[in-house]
């Protein structure tokens, strides 16, 4: 390995900014500091990019000290460490954060003041991290900050992307993307560490020496180049770290030669290749070229991290090594399947690199890795084409060969051979390898027949001494042979593609499987991989996601913290959330009622002037703020909620003046979210909702009876804004969709109250906050496979209601859009994606009987504010605190190790 030294010599660098915490004039003069010293704009002006980028300076001097602390102390210890791994990391905005949890907000303020700036006008200027998508990016953040508040030894693992999430125009046409190039005026929260760096290979073959050892050679040579981001913990100096990887060319593959010769675009090329597997979040993967780059981009972050564990893991071992103890020491986890090659890889490294057997290799490694699933959505479950990764990744593909191999054997032990059909019904089903031969190894166990039979030529493994051999037929290719005996049991289809299923692998590799909701756990155990519940019980676990309370009411909602710290008397509830049951007490309390409105309604003042900013629209802050924020997605059913308000507009339309205002509550139905690039349904549900909003926001009879208004861009700081101030938050997915949802969470702590389905964690929501605190409609998840086959049977009978939203959109009332595609999407009896594969029809009538007890439910101002009080109080389960915990003590096994 190159591994250098970590960040050493703490001490030196310590009392480098004075007392600690420093005051506010300490704090305006290493603002200053920065503004002279780190320039990045011109000299004269101290504007405001420039202020926030001092401002962050001066916190990221201050993190650094921590941050160095933190690792020494882990390193003289040699604690057990956890690892996440992911993809995504959807950070947003630090510095509030950051100057929150160190506690010098006040003095922040003042320092800048002094300087002639405003704090929240400063740290408006920082542009949002967005290294991810959606509540799978963003849980990963809010676990980092509960591991660092917790003082839990971890780290998190990721990319640097160049370009992250896309940022959302919407024109007359609905939503456009554009590039994010969030680092153009650098970033001030990373630590580039050209002293870690790590070699990552693709492509090339593999040799095999004489004593069976094997090398992985040649192919192309990439270096990745770690960027620290310090995560601080919340009142804790522990500071932990968030290592991305970027990677640049490897210096044996610029050609210099080319370049002296006059080729610059050949030298050149070795330079872009390398560089631009980390240019983009999730690289629209419907080409062929770019599936390889996501799988490069995947392998990157699996090989440098393992690299990097390994490397400390050894120096901190000291000589010899006991590979024994590496489970004692590491836990990693893997965020979805997107880092499954962290399996073959550990293997591969530990067996070709530190010369392990692969027995002690393959222990190791199930004790090692463990795996959490987001989604039961078919299309998401990842599969990779064996092609592709033989030709990226030649060695793992012998490496996932042999679990493979080791998974049939350890099925046949479980059902035995006796019933053949049961046995290769269940292989198949449960193999890592889609559409492949089965192993010698594996046709030699089966029940032999009389016929000669065709089975691929295939390589395989003798279990008993765990080498690699090849089948002893001459031919080295692929090709087909005739064989004496064996019975046919298990023919590819040359017609479909060889395929490695991820999360197959993940649940054969990883020694802990977890669901993110308790609804979702339990169809993972039951449905989805229930042949593995069966094989390995003691693997499937539970952890219902949770949300970070510094950012989502702490920091999101300063009106709404201090009067719960006043109503409970501390402000300890930040860090232990079980303290806003408290709250319960208060619920009836016509004065607490009385201030907790006020403080809704200042927030809901802000959202106000921020939809005016954003898009034009004037809204009134006494009306109802009935919010759905999400990406867009059909099992989400924005387009069941922007249906609901189309009938009600209709429903005005068709009343006198005093009947509406009789029938219905004022309503602002506000939307926001990013939809696929090349997701045509999603984008025509956008491009339907700003439509309906034009017109409705226009229509003089309604006024502010409703309007309809979509945010462009949602991200991070707009929901920091739009949770707070919002009353009604729908999540309203086809129960069994949404594995958990996260911002339901965020909104209950706000107090705002959930009209939703029996999904995700809406279910354990309502148990916690309460029946009558929630709004329920719609089919239970167990429910939906018989509906959807009633469907297809040609027995659902749609509610009149429904039928006449339809016939209205399409009567054209929102302009000369042609929404036939939308509304046909709702009918006919046929696949995924059609034939109201997601219900809308058959929940359309109890939704919108539900949006009527919701308005009556607003009538009653005290009955809400009693149920918007109660939703914070029963949130409390919800902090991703309660969820880090529950990984660190069922899975991870890792211990709170609090700073000297
Ligand atoms: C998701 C699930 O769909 C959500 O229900 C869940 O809350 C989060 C976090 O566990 O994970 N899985 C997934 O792929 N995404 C999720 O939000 N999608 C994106 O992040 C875009």
């Amino acid at each position: 390995t190159n591994q250098k030294q970590e960040p050493k010599d703490v001490a030196s660098q310590e009392g480098t900014l004075g007392a600690f915490p420093p005051d506010s004039e300490s704090i305006a003069s290493i603002i200053k500091y920065h503004a002279e010293f780190t320039p990045c704009f011109s000299m004269e002006s101290f504007g405001l990019p420039k202020a926030f980028y001092a401002t962050a300076e001066s916190v990221r001097d201050m993190l650094i000290i921590n941050w160095n602390a933190t690792y020494e102390y882990y390193e003289k210890l040699n604690v057990k460490q956890a690892y996440y791994l992911s993809m995504e990391y959807l950070q947003g905005r630090a510095l509030l954060n950051a100057i929150g949890n160190l506690e010098l907000s006040g003095r922040y303020a003042e320092a800048l003041e002094e300087l002639g700036h405003n704090l929240e006008d400063v740290a408006r200027q920082e542009p949002d991290t967005a290294l991810g998508n959606g509540g799978l990016g963003r849980l990963a953040s809010c676990f980092l900050d509960s591991l660092a508040t917790q003082n839990y030894p971890a780290w998190g693992y990721g990319l640097r992307y160049k370009y992250g999430l896309f940022k959302q125009h919407i024109t007359k046409d609905g939503q456009e993307e554009v590039a994010e190039n969030w680092l153009e005026m650098g970033n001030p929260w990373e630590i580039p560490r050209n002293d870690v760096t790590y070699p990552v290979k693709f492509y090339g073959e593999v040799i095999s020496g004489p004593d069976g050892t094997k090398q992985w050679v040649g192919g192309e040579n990439v270096t990745a180049v770690a960027y620290d981001v310090p995560i601080p913990g919340y009142k804790t100096k522990t500071t932990i770290n968030l290592r991305l990887w970027s990677t640049k060319v490897a210096p044996q593959e610029f050609d210099l030669r080319a370049f002296n010769t006059g080729d610059h675009a050949k030298a050149n090329a070795a330079m872009k290749n390398a560089e631009k597997i980390c240019y983009i979040l999730y690289p629209g993967d419907e080409s062929m070229e770019g599936k390889s780059l996501r799988l490069k981009q995947q392998y990157t972050l699996c090989s440098a991290s393992l690299q990097d564990i390994i490397a400390r893991f050894e120096r901190r071992s000291g000589d010899p090594v006991n590979w024994e103890k590496f489970p004692e020491k590491v836990a990693v986890q893997m965020n979805d399947t997107h880092p499954t090659l962290c399996i073959p890889e550990l293997i591969r490294i530990l067996v070709d690199v530190k010369r392990l057997s692969w027995k002690e290799a393959w222990d190791i490694t199930r004790r090692t890795v463990a795996y959490t699933n987001h989604t039961v959505l078919p299309e998401a479950l990842e599969k990779w084409s064996l092609k592709l990764i033989q030709e990226l990744l030649p060695r793992h593909v012998e490496i996932i060969k042999m679990i493979d191999e080791e998974l049939i054997h350890t099925i046949i032990a479980e059902y035995g051979t006796e019933d053949t059909d049961l046995l290769l019904q269940k292989v198949k089903e449960m193999r890592i390898l889609d559409n492949i031969e089965l192993p010698t190894s594996v046709l030699e166990m089966l029940p032999k027949s009389e016929e000669s039979s065709v089975v691929d030529h295939i390589e395989s493994v003798d279990i008993s001494d765990k080498k690699t051999k090849t089948t002893d037929k001459g031919d080295q290719s692929q090709g087909l042979y005739t064989e004496k005996k064996k019975e046919v049991t298990f023919e590819p289809d040359p017609k479909l593609p060889k395929m490695v299923r991820m999360a197959n692998l993940c649940i054969a590799g990883g020694y802990a499987v977890n669901g993110v909701a308790e609804i979702h756990s339990e169809i993972v155990k039951n449905e989805v991989f229930n042949d593995f519940y069966k094989l390995w019980p003691e693997k499937f676990q539970n952890k219902t996601n949770g949300v970070t309370p510094r950012r989502w009411i702490r920091f999101c909602n300063p009106d709404l913290s201090r009067l719960i710290t006043k109503c409970i008397g501390t402000e300890d509830w930040v860090k232990n959330t079980d303290m806003l049951v408290t709250l319960q007490k208060f619920a009836d309390n016509e004065d607490f009622q009385s201030e907790w409105r006020d403080v809704k309604r200042r927030n809901k003042i802000k959202v106000a002037s921020f939809l005016k900013e954003k898009t034009g629209y004037l809204v009134n802050p006494d009306a109802m703020f009935d919010v759905q924020v999400k990406r867009i997605h059909e099992y989400k059913r924005q387009l069941m909620n922007i249906m609901g308000i189309v009938y009600r507009y209709k429903k005005m339309k068709e009343m006198s003046p005093e009947e509406r205002k009789a029938r219905f509550v004022p309503r602002v139905c506000i939307f926001g979210g990013k939809a696929f690039a090349t997701y045509v349904q999603a984008k025509r549900i956008v491009k339907f909702i700003t439509d309906v909003g034009a017109i409705v926001n226009r229509d003089q009879d309604i006024g502010d009876l409703l309007k309809v208004v979509f945010v462009p861009d949602y991200n991070v700081s707009v929901a920091e804004v739009l949770i707070p101030g919002s009353e009604l938050s729908q999540h309203i997915s086809t129960a069994g969709m949404e594995a958990s949802g996260t911002s339901n969470m965020k909104f209950a702590m706000n107090g705002c109250i959930q009209i939703g389905t029996l999904d995700g964690a809406n279910v354990e929501i309502r148990e916690e906050v309460g029946e009558d605190n929630f709004f329920l409609f719609g089919a239970r998840a167990e429910e939906i496979s018989g509906l959807r086959k009633q469907r297809s049977e040609g027995k659902f009978v749609a509610d009149p209601r429904f039928e006449e939203v339809k016939a209205y959109v399409r009567s054209g009332v929102f302009g000369p859009y042609n929404y036939e595609e939308l509304m046909g999407s709702l009918e006919g009896n046929e696949g995924y994606g059609r034939a109201d594969y997601f219900l809308v029809g058959y929940d359309f009538p109890s939704y919108i009987e539900c949006q009527d007890k919701v308005d009556e439910a607003y009538r009653n101002q005290k009955r809400w504010t009693r149920m918007s009080i109660l939703n914070t109080a029963g949130s409390y389960k919800f902090s991703s605190d309660r969820t880090i915990h529950e990984y660190a003590r069922d899975i991870w096994r890792i211990e709170p190790i609090v700073l000297p």
